[in-house]
């Protein structure tokens, strides 16, 4: 029997899989095609900077399969709507995006090791984490949309086990 043979060319195309996805993890862009698209990612696409009260909308990605994310700082308007649409280029790492308190970021990371991968590695229901992702695996978007806290530098980590240590930045609220 030689007929397993014909499978073969579905990996001729690398990206593929991009189409397998589940509907909440593709990109924005390709949502059209969805009927069950999320409402809130509609008006963004045409509106990138609403106006008339500071909302905004962010986005962040990761240095290929580094454990960076591609930015150092994020910044917006103290008390604004912000969305973070959150999208994961790396091919291997799963990641998530949380905004903590000020000195935070280890410690909340640590708890979140013990909250497991249900909780999304981040602790429940806890004052120091102001908003966050849920885990976004390889190739994969997440976005949350949360009010920006007071005027003040705040951190952005990655709460996935080790990432921690060179996963992170400063949110700047203004
Ligand atoms: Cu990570």
């Amino acid at each position: 029997m030689l007929l397993a043979i014909a499978c073969g060319s579905d990996e001729a195309d690398p990206n593929a899989t991009a189409t397998t996805a589940p509907p909440n993890t593709v990109p924005a862009q390709d949502r059209t095609a969805e009927p069950t698209a999320a409402p809130t990612a509609i008006p963004a696409t045409s509106a990138p900077a609403p106006t008339g009260s500071g909302a905004a909308v962010l986005d962040i990605d990761v240095n290929g399969d580094a454990l960076q994310f591609d930015l150092g700082s994020m910044s917006a308007s103290a008390g604004a709507e912000v969305t973070v649409k959150f999208t994961n280029s790396s091919s291997v790492n799963t990641h998530n995006w949380a905004l903590v308190e000020a000195g935070t970021k280890d410690a909340v990371s640590s708890d979140g090791t013990g909250a497991g991968p249900a909780n999304n590695w981040l602790p429940v229901d806890d004052p120091r984490v102001i908003a966050a992702t849920v885990l976004v695996g390889p190739g994969a978007s997440g976005e949350v949309t949360f009010t920006a806290p007071a005027s003040g530098t705040y951190q952005f980590v990655c709460t996935f086990p080790g990432h921690n240590f060179t996963m992170f930045g400063d949110f700047v609220a203004n």
